[in-house]
């Protein structure tokens, strides 16, 4: 291609906040292919490093740490330890875990700042931003909320609404309010350094999409994925503004005090996060005596950033910019980021609880990080958004692994035991049996060596261009074709009449058995290890262990030989029965918000968070008479009230169809939200909302003035 062979890889997963547990999705997104790539590398005797950690920083830690009460320090504590161990225990296998708290994170993201504003890349701008003033702070987009301008939705926040997924900014959200104190905010100028992405816009437009810098080629724009640099071009084609890179915070890492005007600044969250990358490297090569440079100042070295879709821009525009700005870094030659994994239907999140956590599912289905691993990585949302399903999940863990690659890897114990006493025959050369893949071609041991070889080198040019579901498939092929092997030549009933063949044959199976034990671990490293001890071969140092076996293979050398003692047939892998699975699938559908109160003994809905007193004054509620009422036409649930206010009447669409005729109600006095955001519904603007109380039963009454009252006067 390119000619961009390199040294040695650095390879980087994006840095998780530290203000929660790991889901599957997130596993998925960043941190399994990264792994995959790396272990791979490993295999084939390439200098790798793999770098990540905590991002402890920003508005995601300092509106936890407000919602639990605590401080974010016990905050990033907490999930750094729970975050790292998770990682450790699935197989994803970093050389550091750092973290941004760490004074070295934070001396390096200074250092980088310094260097910047030296280098006139900041400029210094006075802008009016939203400051909460009974809480005494300036308010990140995250900590301003209000009314959707789009979709009504009242709790929208400044940088987003979570409802309907616009992105926002505190400026477009209507009666906004501050989430500190529930207050109105007020509007104070601030002075920020700005980044000035603009002046990097030619250059990161030929870089993403031709790999040229300055006519240099430095990375294969063929191996990027085609969704990020589509990603890239609509950033650029909206043309690239100057960014605020500090923060008026007291959470993160300080501006240098020393630089005039410093004083309560911090730096922005995104900018200090991937130099974490950096600090991370710095850390690593410090514990290993070693030379950090080598990693982010040589030309040698490919630095490939492993992200989700959401985090696009920050490391394929806005980090390469800060990087060349610097003037001394080198830039990523690949950013292969992922779409998103749903769970059973829908978005994971965290908020109703719609989630995997991986602490929970190693907890709950100990052994089974394998069976995680494999049905993730053949779902891998590569290209596009997919899907996690508990049935999913069991049906390939029973029939592909154990099925097909367990079944087979045992077939052969089996068969070697019965035969052989566990020692691996000697065979003739050129004894003839059919190919495993195809019952027509006759084949010889040393055409099968040839064959596998050639599968390993696919599998492996599959996740050298980021297809890990593709490497994943071939893996299996060779499994398959292990069984093909035995079922086309049945060594259990032949092996009287011809031994001979029967020996050639598992022989042939046996060396299919190695390779696989070997291409499993980047994808299965568990099941793997457990393998490679049964074969009596020696633990894995991840050192080459691949390389070494397609070179003997290319060679036409056997890579496991005759004599060799392997151990008794133990199962890899077990079935995942209906039980494990359908508790499961309860436990995730008992724990969303919605339908916890049910099967609780005490069926009342749990309590909803403390809001402020200013947020309940919001609500406008009123007193109001039901004047007409009648069904709407195909929605058995909806009637169709017309309610006077006193000052005007309204439309209001209420689903109480079916616990009261349009009769029964007319006349009837109710309370009313006055101030709802109209909605259509089933074609009729709603215009607010009738109170109504529930039962266990789902029962429903209205609720009014226990006397009649005037219509439209204030509840409160
Ligand atoms: N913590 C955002 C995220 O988890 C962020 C990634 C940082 S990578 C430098 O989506
Ligand atoms: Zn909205």
């Amino acid at each position: 291609m390119s000619g961009l062979t390199k040294q040695r890889y650095l390879v980087t997963a994006a840095l998780p906040y530290a203000n929660g547990p790991l889901h599957v999705g997130h596993l998925a997104g960043a941190y399994l292919p990264a792994d995959v790539y790396v272990r791979y590398q490993r295999l084939m005797r390439r200098e790798v490093v793999f770098v990540c950690g905590s991002d402890e920083h920003g508005a995601a830690i300092t509106m936890r740490a407000h919602k639990e009460g605590v401080s974010p320090r016990e905050i990033v504590d907490k999930y750094h330890v729970l975050i790292r161990d998770t990682f450790q225990k699935i197989g994803i296998a970093f050389d550091i875990y750092h973290r941004t708290s760490e004074p070295l994170h934070h001396q390096t993201s200074q250092e980088i700042f310094r260097k910047l504003l030296e280098n006139g890349h900041f400029e210094e701008r006075e802008t009016e931003q939203y400051y909460d003033e009974s809480a005494k702070q300036f308010l990140a987009d995250r900590y301003i909320q209000g009314t959707c301008p789009i979709c009504g939705n009242p709790d929208a926040y400044g940088d987003q609404c979570e409802k309907c997924g616009t992105s926002l900014s505190p400026d477009q959200l209507l009666h906004p309010r501050s989430a500190l104190s529930g207050n109105p905010p007020v509007k104070r100028p601030t002075t920020h350094w700005y980044f000035k992405l603009n002046e990097h816009e030619a250059w990161l437009r030929e870089w993403i999409n031709t790999g040229r810098i300055d006519g240099k080629q430095v990375h294969d724009p063929t191996t990027w994925k085609a969704h990020v640099i589509g990603q890239c071009n609509a950033w650029l084609d909206q043309g690239l503004q100057p960014r605020a890179m500090t923060r008026d915070l007291d959470w993160g890492v300080d501006v240098p005090p020393d630089i005039p005007n410093a004083q309560g600044k911090k730096l922005y969250v995104w900018l200090d996060a991937p130099i974490g990358y950096i600090s991370a490297t710095k850390q690593w090569a410090a514990d290993n005596r070693d030379n950090w440079e080598r990693f982010w100042k040589s030309e040698d070295t490919a630095l490939i950033h492993f992200i989700g879709k959401d985090n696009i821009v920050f490391h394929c525009l806005i980090f390469p910019a800060i990087l060349r700005a610097h003037g001394e870094f080198i830039l990523p030659v690949n950013v292969p980021a992922n779409q998103f994994l749903n769970l059973e239907g829908a978005k994971f999140s965290t908020s109703r609880n719609w989630a995997v956590w991986v602490h929970e599912y190693l907890q709950e289905l100990p052994g089974r990080e394998d069976d995680l691993r494999y049905n993730l990585i053949k779902n891998m949302p590569e290209q596009r958004d997919s899907e996690f399903t508990w049935k999913g999940l069991q049906e390939t863990t029973n029939t592909e692994l154990v099925g097909n690659l367990g079944g087979f890897i045992q077939r052969v114990f089996v068969l070697v035991h019965k035969n052989y006493g566990g020692v691996v025959p000697r065979s003739v050369p050129d004894q003839t049996f059919r190919s495993g893949w195809n019952a027509e071609t006759i084949t010889t041991t040393d055409q099968e060596l040839y064959q596998l070889a050639k599968k390993l080198e696919e599998m492996g040019a599959h996740i050298e261009h980021f297809q890990f579901r593709d490497a994943l498939r071939v893996l299996m092929e060779i499994s398959s074709a292990g069984n093909a092997l035995l079922q086309f030549n049945e060594p259990w009933k032949v092996a009287q009449e011809h031994p001979e063949q029967v020996k050639a044959v598992l022989f042939t199976a046996l060396q299919y058995v190695v390779a696989l034990s070997v291409a499993m671990r980047p994808f299965l490293p568990f099941s793997a290890e457990r393998l490679r001890a049964q074969l009596n071969l020696s633990p894995f140092a991840d050192d080459g262990e691949l390389v070494a076996i397609l070179n003997d293979l290319l060679e036409g050398n056997a890579i496991l030989w005759p004599d060799h003692r392997i151990k008794p047939p133990e199962h890899l892998f077990s079935r995942l029965p209906d039980e494990v699975i359908e508790r499961q699938i309860q436990k995730l559908h008992a724990s969303t918000p919605r339908e916890a109160a049910k099967p609780l003994n005490d069926s009342r809905p749990p309590l909803k968070d403390t809001v402020p007193f200013e947020i309940f004054a919001q609500l406008d509620l009123r007193t109001a008479t039901i004047i007409a009422a009648e069904k709407i036409e195909k929605a058995d649930k909806l009637l169709r009230l017309t309610v006077d206010l006193g000052f005007e009447t309204r439309t209001i669409v209420a689903g109480i169809a079916q616990h009261y005729s349009p009769e029964e109600i007319i006349g009837r006095q109710v309370l009313v939200v006055a101030n709802l955001a109209p909605r259509k519904m089933r074609g009729i603007e709603s215009q607010g909302m009738v109170l109504m109380a529930e039962d266990a039963q789902g029962r429903l009454c209205f609720v009014r003035p226990d006397e009649n009252w005037p219509n439209g006067f204030a509840v409160r």
